[in-house]
């Protein structure tokens, strides 16, 4: 496309003004904002602007809260583990197994977040927690596929393939991409890994005037895990899944260290529900964790995100103290291929744009960049969960927090959801898998270290086990290698060391 071309385009947009330092660029810098240009078409940019400015006054105001319509979700409404019997647990996961047995089951990663919490300059899922066994995020998780494949290969006694799709955006595709093949694609077949980015969209200021990051670059970001949506029509995943058979999806968000992949009792649960979109929830740790709360507004079940939920809402409590507003989203959901079909077609693009406020780079009057101390601009985001409300049968399941939730979001030093909580709740999992299996801990000395049931997620286990994935999925098999062995602690169970432990 023309300059001239481009710049009717922004003239039309009323964003003239982006190509203000033009005569000062190079030929090449001119090429490459040429081409960024180009991509941007001059209604939607216009529109977009103007309602970013505009969502954005709003949510200043106090319309936009949705605190007044809530409801919170009757207890009957949600299956969970903790209420369930042994018996009825069995069939959800027998069912799940099935339907990962007949690859009917894919797993999508989001991994698009710029991880600005945490402070990496690199994706999240390379993060190393720091475990005795360097384990990154990524790594586990695909170890966790291999395992539950091979368990449902077992179990049914046919082998079969969970499919990894991994939703990237600009920030994190080339780094992702490059660490899975520098890792051999951590013994997955690369054809049943399918990466695919999600679009981009211009960060706009308060007078709705898109922000150059750069003389020649206009400051953009990711459209929010929501972003799904569109992408997914984008990439043809749709498509893909349609030629790989898989009907079943289970969507996660990349930071849980405990997240457990395809995970069968889940999938069975929403499979034996007849359920087209489902959530997994845990009970709320306090009023103001960043989780958003599955509930009715206007009678219809979604999520509202804690960001979007007033403080004294958050707080409200049943006469028993329990919270009323207490299922927490921890962003691992359910959903049919077909329900997926629908929303791409029908609803996507009616899903609503949220609004975050910012501190925004940008080049002053006179080129100079500026990093503002205080937010200047507005990012939109959509929310993967604002799919919910399309859903004809939406379900919820309650898991154990200390089983299945524990994120990474902050850096060391904060209070929670950093490495160190991260890695002590799993360490913490892995030492009770291996008490419960009969195993016995022993110190440097060889001396029996005291055992300790279930300890407070505030401290370290009295001794640190690390289980491969490899080795067990959730716990299962351990009886057999650790029943009444003496572990001296650090102990790490791998694969390497399975044999050895057998013969003893
Ligand atoms: C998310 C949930 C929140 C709760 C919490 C639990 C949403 C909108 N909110 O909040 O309700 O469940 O997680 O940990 O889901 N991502 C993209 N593209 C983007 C932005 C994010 O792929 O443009 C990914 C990101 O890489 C991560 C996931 O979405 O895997 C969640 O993003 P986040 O960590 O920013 O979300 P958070 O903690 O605000």
């Amino acid at each position: 496309m023309s300059f001239e071309e481009v710049k009717t385009r922004l003239d039309i947009a009323g964003q003239s003004h982006a190509l203000r330092f033009w005569s000062e660029l190079s030929a090449e810098e001119r090429a490459v904002f040429l081409g960024e240009l180009s991509e941007l078409d001059a209604e939607e940019l216009k529109d977009h602007c103007r309602v970013a400015a505009e969502a954005a006054k709003r949510a200043s105001g106090d319309e936009e809260r949705l605190d007044s319509r809530m409801e919170p979700v009757s207890p009957e409404f949600i299956g969970s583990v903790c209420k369930s019997d042994q018996e009825t647990l069995k069939q959800w996961e027998d069912e799940g197994f099935l339907q990962i047995s007949e690859n009917k089951v894919a797993v999508l990663l989001l991994a698009g977040g710029q991880g600005t919490r945490l402070g990496v300059p690199y994706p999240k899922g390379m993060y190393n927690v720091g475990l005795p066994s360097g384990k990154t995020l990524y790594q586990i998780q695909a170890e966790r596929i291999r395992k539950v494949q091979q368990l449902a290969s077992e179990k049914y006694g046919s082998s079969c393939t969970v499919p990894w799709y991994i939703m990237t955006s600009e920030f994190t595709l080339e780094p992702t991409e490059k660490f899975f093949k520098e890792n051999g694609y951590f013994d997955l077949d690369p054809s049943n890994i399918v990466m695919f980015e999600q679009r981009m969209i211009p960060a706009v200021s308060f007078d709705g005037k898109i922000i150059l990051e750069k003389k020649n670059k206009i400051a953009t970001a990711p459209d929010g895990n929501g972003g799904l949506y569109q992408a997914l029509v984008d990439y043809k995943v749709l498509e893909d899944m349609e030629s790989r058979g898989v009907q079943y999806l289970h969507v996660y968000c990349v930071d849980n260290i405990l997240v457990k992949l395809a995970d069968p009792v889940f999938i069975g649960f929403c499979v034996s529900k007849g359920a087209d979109c489902g959530a997994k929830v845990v009970e709320k740790a306090y009023p103001a964790e960043p989780v958003g709360v599955v509930c009715r507004v206007d009678g219809v079940y979604q999520v509202v995100e804690y960001s979007e939920i007033r403080p004294e809402t958050a707080e409200q409590r049943h006469p028993g103290g329990e919270l009323m507003y207490s299922s927490g989203n921890i962003c691992n959901h359910f959903f049919t291929r077909d329900f997926l079909r629908e929303v791409a077609q029908k609803f996507q693009r009616q899903l609503k744009q949220h609004v975050a406020i910012k501190k925004v780079p940008f080049v002053d009057e006179e080129g100079n960049l500026v990093k503002p101390t205080k937010p200047n601009g507005i990012k939109m985001e959509k929310f993967v969960f604002d799919v919910f409300q399309f859903s004809k049968k939406f379900v919820a399941f309650e898991v154990k927090r200390e089983d299945e939730f524990s994120p990474l979001k902050n850096a060391d030093g904060a209070p929670v959801d950093t490495p160190t909580t991260v890695r002590r709740s799993l360490l913490s999992q892995h030492y009770h898998w291996a008490l419960q299996a009969g195993a016995k801990f022993l110190d440097e000395h060889e001396n029996p270290i005291t055992p300790i049931l279930r300890t407070s997620l505030d401290v370290d286990p009295p001794a640190i086990c690390e289980i491969s994935p490899l080795v067990s999925y959730f716990g299962e098999g351990l009886v057999k290698l650790l029943k009444e062995k003496n572990l001296k602690s650090p102990f790490l169970l791998n694969e390497n060391n399975v044999k050895t432990l057998v013969q003893n």
